[in-house]
C-alpha cells in the first residue's frame, strides 16, 4: 500500500513555511510585475515597484483583486504565461455577469493535482483505494481536479461525472468503490436514491466522501455519513485559484488545512479591507504562490471564515480555515437583518428535516419577504392539515430565535424540490431578478 502523503511539506515547521512562502511571494511578485501588465499597473497606482516587497508582512502593501476586475480583464488580461505555454482553461458555472476564465499551463495542473492527490491522502486513500469522481467534468474544476488527484493518488479512478444517479449507485456496487468525490447536496441526493432502492450502508463498500464546492452544515454531513456509512470530509477552493483542494479537512474533520507552500491566506474586514488577526471572522483572501499562468496576488473571494493556527491532532501545520458560513454575497439582507442559508440550514436539519429547501425572497409593498419551502421526509407526509400546521410552527419558532426575525414556512410533498447533481440553488432571490 503506498500512501501519496508529503510529511516534509504538509508537516513543516511554521519558520520553514514563512521562509517558502516569503521566498515564493518575492517572486511571484516580481513575475506578475513583468507579465501582468493589468496588475503591474495597479502596483504602480500604489507606488509600490517589487523591490518593495521583501518579507510576508508587505503583503498587505499590495493591492487586491476582485471578481470585477477578472471581469474587466476579460478573457486574457491578468494571464501571466505566454498562450504557447497555456495547456488548459477551465470556468465558473456563474450565472450572472461574465464567467471566471483560469488558465494554466503544464506545471500549473500538476501542482493543483498534487493539492487534489492531498485531500484524497488526508481522507485515507492509498493506491489500493477505488475512487468514483461524481462531480461534473468539463469547465468545471470539480472533476478534473480530483480526476487528477485520485490519479496521483493510484487510485483506481471511475469518471462516472455527475448525474444518472442509480448507475452512480451501480458503479459503486459493482466496481467496489471506496472512496466517493461530489458536491455534499449531490451525495445527499445519491443516499436518497439508495433508499429508494431499498439499499443501506452496509449494502455499499464505501468508506470516505469529499465533499465540497458549495456550502453545507454540520448536520447535513451527520446525516450523510449516517446514510452512506462512510466519513465525510470537506474540500474547498474555487476556479479562479486552480479549483478544488486550495483546503481540504483531515481526520480531525475540524476545518480545513489550507495548501500553504501554493497560497497565502488572510482574512480582511469586508468594508475597511483591514487584514485581521487570526481567530477573527472575516473575508478570505488569497495569493497564489506558484501559479504561473493565471497567478493572482490578493484576491477576494468573498466567502466568510475563521483561520487558526491550533495543533491539529493529524500532524499537519498547515493553517485551518472554518467552514465557510457562506459567501459574504450570498448573505441575504432581509428587512435589515443578515441572513446566511446556512443558518436555515441548521435549524430544519436540527428538527429532522432533509436538506431539500429552497428560500424565495421577494418585496412586497416595499417589505422584504422571507418565505421558505421544506421538503417534508415520506415517514412526516401526512394529510392531517392540524399535524403540518403544528410543523410549520414549530419551524418558524426554531427560524425565529435562529435569524431574529419571522420567516413564512410551506411544508411542500417529498421530493418535490428540483435535486441538484451539482451545486444546489437553494436561495431564490425575486429582487434582484
Ligand atoms: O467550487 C471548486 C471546487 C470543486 C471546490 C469541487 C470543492 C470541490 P467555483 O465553482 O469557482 O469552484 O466556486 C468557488 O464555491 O468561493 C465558495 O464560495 C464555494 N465553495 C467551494 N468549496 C466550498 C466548501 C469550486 N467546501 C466557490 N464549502 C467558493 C463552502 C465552498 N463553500
Amino acid at each position: 500500500m503506498e500512501r501519496y502523503y508529503q510529511p516534509e511539506i504538509e508537516t513543516a515547521p511554521r519558520e520553514e513555511m514563512i521562509r517558502l512562502q516569503t521566498e515564493r511571494l518575492v517572486k511571484q511578485v516580481k513575475h506578475v510585475w513583468d507579465c501582468v501588465p493589468y496588475y503591474r499597473k495597479k502596483m504602480e497606482d500604489k507606488g509600490l515597484t517589487p523591490d518593495d516587497i521583501k518579507s510576508l508582512d508587505d503583503l498587505k502593501k499590495l493591492p487586491f483583486l476582485s471578481k470585477t476586475d477578472l471581469r474587466e480583464a476579460y478573457p486574457y488580461g491578468l494571464v501571466g504565461a505566454p498562450l504557447k505555454d497555456c495547456v488548459r482553461i477551465q470556468s465558473t458555472s456563474g450565472t450572472t455577469g461574465k464567467r471566471v476564465v483560469a488558465f494554466y499551463t503544464k506545471e500549473d495542473i500538476d501542482l493543483w493535482e498534487d493539492c487534489c492527490a492531498r485531500a484524497i491522502t488526508a481522507a485515507g486513500g492509498t493506491n489500493e483505494d477505488v475512487c468514483q469522481v461524481s462531480y461534473g467534468y468539463g469547465l468545471f474544476t470539480g472533476g478534473p481536479g480530483l480526476n487528477g488527484g485520485s490519479h496521483k493518488v493510484g487510485c483506481l479512478t471511475i469518471p462516472t461525472s455527475s448525474g444518472n444517479t442509480e448507475r452512480q449507485i451501480m458503479f459503486i456496487r459493482d466496481l467496489s468503490a471506496t472512496i466517493l468525490c461530489c458536491t455534499p447536496s449531490y451525495a445527499a441526493y445519491i443516499g436518497e436514491t439508495m433508499k429508494e432502492m431499498g439499499l443501506g450502508p452496509d449494502d455499499i463498500p464505501l468508506k470516505a466522501g469529499i465533499f465540497g464546492a458549495e456550502a453545507w452544515s454540520e448536520e447535513m454531513r451527520r446525516d450523510i455519513q449516517d446514510t452512506l456509512g462512510i466519513k465525510a470530509y470537506d474540500i474547498y477552493g474555487l476556479t479562479e485559484l486552480s479549483g478544488p483542494g486550495v483546503a481540504f479537512e483531515c481526520s480531525a474533520q475540524s476545518g480545513m488545512h489550507i495548501n500553504e507552500d501554493h497560497f497565502i491566506a488572510e482574512i480582511i474586514d469586508p468594508v475597511t479591507e483591514e487584514v485581521l488577526p487570526e481567530g477573527q471572522q472575516g473575508e478570505l483572501v488569497f495569493t497564489s504562490l506558484t501559479k504561473r499562468a493565471f497567478p493572482l496576488i490578493r484576491y477576494r473571494t468573498r466567502d466568510i471564515c475563521v483561520l487558526s493556527r491550533e495543533k491539529c491532532p493529524c500532524g499537519r501545520t498547515h493553517v485551518k480555515m472554518s467552514k465557510p458560513r457562506g459567501r459574504s454575497d450570498d448573505m441575504l439582507i432581509i428587512r435589515g437583518v443578515n441572513v446566511f442559508p446556512s443558518q436555515i440550514e441548521t435549524v430544519l436539519l436540527n428538527q429532522g428535516y432533509p436538506a431539500n429547501y429552497q428560500i424565495i425572497v421577494d418585496r412586497v409593498n416595499h417589505t422584504d419577504t422571507l418565505d421558505i419551502q421544506v421538503e417534508m421526509t415520506p415517514e412526516m407526509f401526512t394529510d392531517n392539515m392540524g399535524e403540518i400546521a403544528a410543523r410549520q410552527k414549530t419551524l418558524v419558532e426554531g427560524l425565529r430565535s435562529m435569524l431574529g426575525l419571522t420567516a413564512k414556512v410551506t411544508l411542500v410533498a417529498p421530493k418535490s424540490i428540483v435535486r441538484s447533481e451539482g451545486k444546489a440553488v437553494r436561495v431564490i432571490d425575486k429582487r434582484k431578478i
